[in-house]
């Protein structure tokens, strides 16, 4: 892929170290402020690796929010619907903690921060939280896409870089392979849902009823089938209040080569990694993820 250059204003972000984790310049930009967020005791906070089901997550919570009314879940697109918390951008872009700001409660907030970095005020205000782990391979293939699109991103240069690169945590928010074990290494610690990307591919609908136990919530059956409708890959591809593309105008979003609703499938992976790639990935996993209780698959 060759960088476009339909909009040379922007600027491409570099990584920063903050406290040990490598972030993105606009991001790292904002820390001071993240770091001190006071939560509320009803946000309710969607923590992902990038590009491991954030917008999925996103609309099924709305839509068992909103008992199933999909026009109230089209009020807007999904960074006005759940504001990212850490996020930063050239002006006149809002970051993240002003849009909060202005927010009304209950809110969702999305994340991408490894578990030692969320602000402190979401364990203090006993938050629930989701967190949805993807495996790793269909992660790094979906991130190295996403990075090539979204000019806010740090370049990803060509992909047997990139891969290596995400194999040493050396991209934004760091290592994949220690930020879903110490989420994993806590969930228990606080209100925490762990939720795998592959299981809600498998079977959306028990994925979608672990979710609304989690939020103490009951539908009807009709309601429930509708939810799991709306928010299947095909549907929310075709949803401009899920699919970002919205933003594609403002030339943030290049639509052009990729998109972000791109296969949404598990194993896509195969796709990109050579045999020897694979052969080194699985072996450097193996010594990463060793002593680990969570597994992963990576195929359906
Ligand atoms: S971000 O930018 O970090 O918030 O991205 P995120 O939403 O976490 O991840 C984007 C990937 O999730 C896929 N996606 C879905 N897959 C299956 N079903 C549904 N409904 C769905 N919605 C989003 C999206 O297509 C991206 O994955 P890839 O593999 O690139 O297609």
């Amino acid at each position: 892929m060759a960088e476009q250059e339909s909009t040379p204003n922007i600027v491409r972000p570099v990584l920063v170290t903050i406290e040990g984790v490598q972030l993105q310049s606009n991001f790292a930009a904002n820390w001071d402020r993240v770091k001190v967020f006071q939560a509320k005791p009803d946000d309710l906070l969607l923590a992902t690796y990038p590009k491991a089901g954030t917008t999925w997550i996103t609309e099924i919570v709305d839509m068992i929010n909103n008992k199933g009314d999909v026009e109230k879940c089209m009020r807007g697109p999904t960074h006005e619907r759940v504001p990212f918390l850490e996020f930063g951008a050239p002006k006149p872009l809002p970051t993240g903690i002003e849009q909060l700001a202005i927010t009304p409660s209950p809110r969702m907030i999305k994340t991408h921060l490894p578990y030692q970095l969320v602000p402190k005020s979401f364990w203090e205000q006993n938050c629930k939280v989701i967190y949805v782990a993807r495996n790793a391979k269909d992660n790094v293939v979906s991130y190295y896409h996403f990075d090539w699109i979204c000019r806010l991103e740090v370049l990803p240069g060509p992909w047997e870089e990139y891969l290596e690169n995400f194999m040493k945590g050396n991209i934004s928010y760091g290592s994949w392979y220690d930020h879903v074990k110490k989420w994993w290494e806590n969930k228990d610690r606080h209100r925490i849902l762990y939720m795998f990307y592959e299981d809600m591919k498998k079977d959306l609908r028990k994925e979608v009823l672990r979710i609304m136990n989690f939020l103490e919530k009951e539908l009807p059956e009709e309601i429930i089938d509708k939810i799991v409708h709306h928010t299947s890959f095909e549907v929310m591809k075709e949803n401009p209040m899920a699919n970002y593309s919205t933003v594609s105008g403002a030339g943030f979003l290049d639509h052009k080569t990729s998109h972000f609703m791109r296969k949404g499938s598990v194993g896509d992976w195969k796709n990109y990694f050579t045999v020897a790639q694979n052969e080194r990935f699985d072996a450097d996993y193996k010594k990463k993820m060793a002593g680990a209780t969570l597994k992963f698959v990576d195929e359906l």
